[in-house]
């Protein structure tokens, strides 16, 4: 069995509301590390990466918080590297999902080296496509999509060593329901593929992720960024940006449980937990429920 190398990134220093800071240690609190080790995995909890306090500041050229962002992300990239060398899963928990540019960067390398096809699976309710000239924020959360694809700030851009961590046609988006009017332009021209909810009404969850995993094979790493607002909020009620209408408990289980079964699942971020927002721990609790069915522990009884 594989070995599981959980790494804290507490801080909100992309995100618009205060709080998924509090996100890893709402993860322990309930139990992901006991509930991993229960599926016969070996956990090792590497504790929290350190990193600048949020200076709550308001955007500059488009963006807030660059320095701090990229201080963060720096550390995000060492860990999940250091965790790959030794052959471990690394599973990044947020933190907002700004640290996806240090994270999936890593990913990416690594993969470079071994010819691993990287492939992407974003769950979320946003696109997160946004660049520092057309972001209605400055919130580096909403543009990790756009930086690994090498566009957004320079800062926060080639840490793979390409300009472009992945290509648009590795990269699938699960779940969407909120896009800004340029991110719109900015999907069509990066020609990326994002199965919205309306899709996943008229096809249904299975089909959406048949089509998503047919193309993977022995040789595919499957890396999940998983942003807990991809869920309805009536699930998960502890995020910052929180969009009804998002995929139920029964459809994101079989989501989950699709992509265990291809058994490719290499690397993995759980962000923008924000327990500030929370009602005792739901979202967390939730969270490790489908961290579960990821890691392969099927609901099936036939
Ligand atoms: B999340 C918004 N598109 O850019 C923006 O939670 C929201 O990581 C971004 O998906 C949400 O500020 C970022 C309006
Ligand atoms: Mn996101
Ligand atoms: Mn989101
Ligand atoms: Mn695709």
């Amino acid at each position: 069995m594989a070995t599981v190398s959980l790494i804290g990134a507490p801080t909100d220093v992309g995100a618009s509301v205060r709080g998924a800071g509090m996100g890893p240690d709402a993860l322990r609190v309930a139990g992901l590390a006991a509930a991993l080790q229960a599926q016969g995995f070996d956990v090792i909890d590497r504790g929290n990466l350190a990193g600048p306090p949020n200076p709550w500041q308001q955007p500059a050229q488009g963006v807030r918080h660059l320095p701090e962002v990229v201080a963060w992300n720096r550390a995000v990239f060492e860990a999940v590297s250091t965790a790959l060398a030794m052959n471990h899963v690394p599973l990044l928990m947020g933190g907002d999902h700004c640290l996806a540019i240090g994270s999936i960067s890593a990913v990416a390398r690594q993969c470079r080296q071994e010819r691993k096809n990287l492939r992407v699976i974003w769950l979320d309710a946003h696109t997160d496509v946004n660049t520092e000239t057309i972001s209605p924020s400055g919130n580096i959360h909403g543009m990790p999509v756009a930086c690994l694809l090498g566009h957004g700030p320079a800062d926060l851009v080639g840490w793979s060593g390409e300009r472009a961590a992945i290509d648009a046609g590795s990269l699938d988006f699960i779940g969407i329901r909120s896009v800004d009017a340029d991110e719109r332009q900015a999907i069509k021209q990066m020609g990326l593929q994002v199965f919205d909810m309306r899709h996943i009404d008229e096809h249904g969850m299975r089909n959406t992720m048949t089509e998503v995993l047919q193309d993977v094979d022995e040789d595919t790493h499957i890396h999940v960024s998983f942003d807990l607002d991809c869920l309805d909020p009536m699930e998960a009620p502890g995020v910052g940006t929180g969009v009804r209408g998002g995929p139920t408990y029964r459809e994101m289980q079989l989501c989950m449980e699709m992509i265990a079964d291809t058994g490719r699942l290499g690397s993995l971020d759980v962000v923008e937990i924000n327990p500030a927002l929370d009602v005792r721990n739901r979202t967390a609790e939730l969270a490790v429920e489908f961290i579960q069915s990821l890691f392969g522990a099927s609901t099936l009884v036939r």
